[in-house]
């Protein structure tokens, strides 16, 4: 049997800009479609990027992990993630859609702590061994809409505990990269109502399942 390579799709987004949810509604289109879909999640994903995920959550550890060691940490656990779940699962024609990816890296990582994108780009090509999602729907939102949504929903983890400013970098990297790769990226206006964002984002998966089923026909 020669199944043929599966999709991955990501979602990427700020704070409280609803990819949980999100992730629901796409996982229910792909499966109405007939696909085999494996939902998983960065930091994570695997046992032992589980554990990394722990660390890098931990509120107790704030103020005391060095950018470059989240950094590493981010794609130690990517390495692992990439080798163990996403790459057997699109070679067995499954389709993967992942709650956060690379994006976030340049994103957090880059954007938010400075540290350099040919870096970044040198851990993508080594340690993600180049994968890149086929479509990304980066959920985007002003700060402080997300921020407020997110408030008082529990304890914030160690990243969530960083300052206003640290989001708008982030925010700002992640629509510089959607503005860079249009081919790749759709961005969802998600400070819209559910209703409204969940639309947005049938429509562009609806989208990117007609062109991928041409691409298939031709
Ligand atoms: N990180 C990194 O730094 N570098 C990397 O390379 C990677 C990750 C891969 C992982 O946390 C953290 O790791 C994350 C980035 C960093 N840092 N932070 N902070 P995560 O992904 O597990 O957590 P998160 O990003 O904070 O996601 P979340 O907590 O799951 O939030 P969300 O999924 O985007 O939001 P939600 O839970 O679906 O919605 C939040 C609330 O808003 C909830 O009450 C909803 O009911 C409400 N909501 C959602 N949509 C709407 C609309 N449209 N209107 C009104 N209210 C809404």
């Amino acid at each position: 049997m020669n199944a043929a390579r599966g999709k991955f799709i990501t979602l990427e987004g700020g704070e409280g800009a609803g990819k949980s949810t999100v992730l629901n509604a796409v996982r229910e289109l792909l499966a109405a479609h007939g696909l085999d879909v494996v939902v998983t999640r960065e930091p994570g994903g695997t046992t032992a990027g589980e554990a990394i995920r722990g660390v890098l959550l931990d509120p107790t550890l704030h103020g005391r992990i060095a950018p470059e060691t989240e950094l590493l940490l981010m794609f130690a656990a990517r390495a692992q993630h990439v080798r163990e779940t996403i790459v057997p699962a699109l070679a067995a024609g499954r389709w993967v859609l992942g709650d956060r990816f690379t994006d976030a890296s340049y994103a957090y990582q880059g954007g938010g702590r400075g540290q350099p994108d040919e870096r970044i780009a040198e851990l993508e090509r080594w340690a993600a061994a180049g994968l890149q999602p086929d479509l990304t729907l980066l959920l985007d939102l002003p700060v402080g809409v997300g921020l407020e949504r997110v408030r008082g929903r529990g304890p914030a983890d160690r990243i969530e505990l960083e300052a206003h400013e640290f989001f708008e970098r982030v925010r700002a990297a992640y629509r510089a990269r959607a503005a860079a790769q249009p081919a790749r990226f759709r961005v969802i206006d998600a400070s819209r109502s559910l209703d409204e964002v969940l639309t947005q984002v049938r429509a562009a998966v609806t989208d990117f399942l007609a062109v991928n089923a041409a691409r298939g026909a031709a």
